[in-house]
């Protein structure tokens, strides 16, 4: 995928500021920190196109993301972060849930979870609800480069069974390391383009 135009386009923090629908569009979710913002520069490869942070909570609105005018990246806020007051959270799980459940043009949800952590009971509550209401999907295992590969081996396997899928189904990727992005505009383009 050859990137000419990767831009900002509005930080929503209610559905009537999401940009008119015209496109098909990429969300990426995930629990706050697991690395959506990062993943998303790595993937445009424009470092600080999507804010990013050491500490969890860094997006707290829907973002979007012209790609080569013919698609729209969302980068969604993270879930589960404890040190974030009960009304927060609420309120950010109900600007999630109206995304997801309003957008039309939502053509494909990228699900990451870090590699060294079995699904939260809100991973899992975001696959039941991908895999319920067919959405199109893909998960990503994300800081690969934190452990050996042996461990990252075992990990997938762990989680594949929590999933029930096959291991073969999730990806690994690690921005430090530079990996796993050309499989994963594979994968993208194959579902979207
Ligand atoms: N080692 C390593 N660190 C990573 C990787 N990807 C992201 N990080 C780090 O993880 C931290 C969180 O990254 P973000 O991209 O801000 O995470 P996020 O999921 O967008 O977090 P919220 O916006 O809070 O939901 C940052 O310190 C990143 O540098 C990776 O592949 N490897
Ligand atoms: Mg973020």
């Amino acid at each position: 995928m050859i990137i000419k135009k990767a831009e900002y386009v509005i930080s929503a923090a209610k559905p009537k500021q999401f940009p008119k629908i015209d496109r098909p569009e990429v969300a990426f979710a995930g629990r706050s920190n697991v690395g959506k913002s990062s993943l998303l520069n790595h993937l445009v490869q424009r470092k600080g196109l999507a804010k990013t942070s050491s500490k969890p909570g860094k997006t707290r609105l829907v973002n979007f993301f012209d790609i080569n005018d013919e698609i729209y990246f969302v980068d969604l806020p993270g879930y589960g972060y404890a040190k974030v007051p009960l009304t927060v959270q609420e309120e950010w799980g109900k600007l999630m849930h109206q995304y997801l459940e309003e957008r039309a043009s939502l053509e494909l949800m990228v699900l990451l979870l870090d590699c060294r952590h079995m699904p939260s009971k809100q991973d899992l509550m975001m696959w039941d609800w991908v895999t319920h209401f067919k959405v199109s999907h893909l998960v990503v295992l994300t800081k690969a480069d934190k452990i050996p590969k042996i461990k990252f081996a075992a990990a997938r396997k762990k989680i594949a069974v929590e999933l029930k899928i096959s291991p073969n189904y999730l990806m690994a990727y690690s921005t430090l390391k530079n990996q796993g992005r050309e499989e994963l505009w594979k994968a993208i383009s194959e579902r979207i383009l």
